[in-house]
């Protein structure tokens, strides 16, 4: 059977084979019935195409992704929906329009250059399907397919991925909108080949992110979590056991990860890329080549290992213990070890400037010491779902392992927050086997390890517990709780429909 990312998007002309049958299935049924008449009446014509792609939930393997290392999330049923009709040529208005079912979210309007700029100082919602506008045109430039002029475009996109929330409404959009405007213009891609795009393309909204949103996004399969590689991309299926079950809980606070890359997303990658070259550096390199050649802590992870040897020990943690300090550091402090001022070491790229400018100094050892036990987690979660333990212990394991995750996001790389505190101990405190932040943290969600048997009576406690007080001070709504709080079960991912 061809491996995932070798496939193409697929691409359905009934809705059965993305959302299956009974009370799903008619909810999706209209939900784009919704979509189809909101479109004839905002732009007086129906789509040509719809693209759907799905939030995800990270299980575990957090902010590795972008460091090369290997991540385990699953799709969340929740997705984005993008419908789409193209103008012909010479019609006008020679603009991409881009409108949402939810009025909360006014109409943008973009030209169809796809060289414009994206506007990072002034964020609005319609920036995250010009990424993909970009992307396509910039990926099918570089496949060397004839993409004749721009033309104007209509959009409509639904979104079901709670925003802010750690569940990647943002690749669930990007990668939508990156498909639809594929199958509008009739052609398909290797989704190893979009979520590769995609990934790049994600990065006009000016975070340095990893690939692990947009490849579960794109190559989900239904009833598996999977184990993504990167470099090349490739995803594995992984079974999780039985009797368990993933909950999602938000935290109610709102990770706004493109508004705060400087003091939070941004600034991890870039502390982790001088983790690296610093320790490349300490472990033989010259400073010019460390700076030149190394990007990533897996980029110098042998050099660790190596070194790890000559102690008889196999842990990279090793060579961050021996040779980072656990003080943080200051930019001089940096640069008299590499030689060279930081923003030079960066390349001098602009959202770099924006982390050194914003940052008042640098904790390399507490950062590598997370990347580098984070990645070795993704790999012990992995083994223990496809040992030969009983379910029982299985789940403990698992869960467990959930448990250290959070414990290193939270006080080594310093990404949860009071709230995401709280809710992962009320989650523990009433029977998870394990409880995490997941995805960038800074707010957003948890994900717990429920025995499947007391789903629901958790539920119910978190609700008590959580949700409640908040309910009563109108932070959410009684009648919204279901998008805050839910069992979840892999999902698929992105698909073309096409009626
Ligand atoms: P979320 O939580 O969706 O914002 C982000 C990154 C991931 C990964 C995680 C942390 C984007 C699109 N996604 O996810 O690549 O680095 O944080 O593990 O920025």
């Amino acid at each position: 059977m061809a491996k995932h990312e070798e496939l193409l998007v697929p691409v359905f002309s009934t809705l059965e084979p993305v959302y299956g049958s009974g009370f799903q299935l008619e909810e999706a049924q209209l939900r784009f019935e919704k979509i189809k008449s909101k479109f004839l009446q905002i732009f007086g014509f129906q789509p040509d195409v719809y693209a759907r792609s799905p939030g995800r939930v990270n299980l575990i393997g957090e902010h590795i992704d972008y460091e090369g290392y290997s991540v385990l999330p699953m799709a969340i049923r929740q997705d984005t929906i993008v419908a789409i009709h193209k103008r012909d040529a010479g019609e006008s208005p020679k603009l991409i329009r881009i409108a949402n079912l939810n009025e909360k979210y006014t109409m943008c309007t973009y030209p169809t250059d796809p060289n414009q700029e994206i506007d990072l100082k002034n964020h609005k919602w319609g920036h995250y399907f010009i990424c993909g506008y970009k992307g396509y045109y910039e990926f099918a430039k570089s496949k060397g397919i004839d993409v004749g002029e721009p033309i104007g475009l209509d959009v409509l996109v639904d979104g079901t991925v709670p925003t802010g929330s750690g569940l990647s409404s943002s690749s669930a959009f990007v990668c939508s909108s990156t498909i639809a405007i594929m199958a509008t213009f009739d052609v398909n891609f290797l989704k190893k080949e979009i979520a590769q795009l995609t990934c790049d393309c994600e990065h006009h909204i000016g975070t340095q992110s990893g690939g692990m949103d947009q490849a579960i996004s794109i190559m989900a399969k239904s009833g598996f979590a999977e184990l993504i590689d990167f470099n090349p991309i490739h995803a594995t299926d992984v079974q999780l056991p039985a009797g368990g079950s993933f909950v999602i809980a938000h935290s109610l606070a709102e990770s706004q990860k493109a508004v705060t890359a400087a003091t939070n997303y941004n600034n991890r990658v870039v502390e982790c890329r001088l983790a690296a070259i610093v320790l490349g550096i300490k472990l033989g390199m010259k400073p010019l080549e460390a700076i030149s050649k190394v990007k990533t802590l897996s980029d110098v992870e042998g050099l660790c290992v190596s070194f790890a040897g000559t102690h008889g020990s196999s842990d990279a943690v090793l060579a961050v213990k021996e040779f980072l300090n656990e003080e943080p550091y200051t930019a001089e402090d940096i640069e008299k070890i590499t030689e060279e001022k930081l923003p030079s070491v960066l390349g001098n790229d602009p959202t770099s400037l924006d982390v050194l400018r914003a940052a008042k100094n640098f904790k390399l050892y507490q950062r590598a010491s997370h990347v580098y036990s984070e990645a070795k987690r993704v790999h012990a979660f992995k083994d223990t779902v496809s040992s030969s333990l009983s379910d029982e212990d299985m789940l403990k394991k698992l869960g467990d392992l959930m448990n250290e995750s959070h414990h290193s996001c939270s006080v080594l790389y310093e990404c949860s927050c009071p709230e995401l505190e709280d809710l992962v101990k009320i989650c523990r405190d009433n029977g998870a086997l394990g409880a995490r932040l997941t995805g960038a943290g800074w707010g957003g969600c948890v994900v717990a390890l429920v025995k499947e048997n007391i789903v629901s009576q958790f539920i119910h406690n978190l609700k008590e517990l959580f949700y409640q007080s908040r309910i009563e001070k109108g932070i959410i709504n009684k009648n919204d709780l279901g998008l805050y709080l839910f069992a979840s079960k892999p999902s698929s991912g992105a698909a073309i429909f096409k009626f």
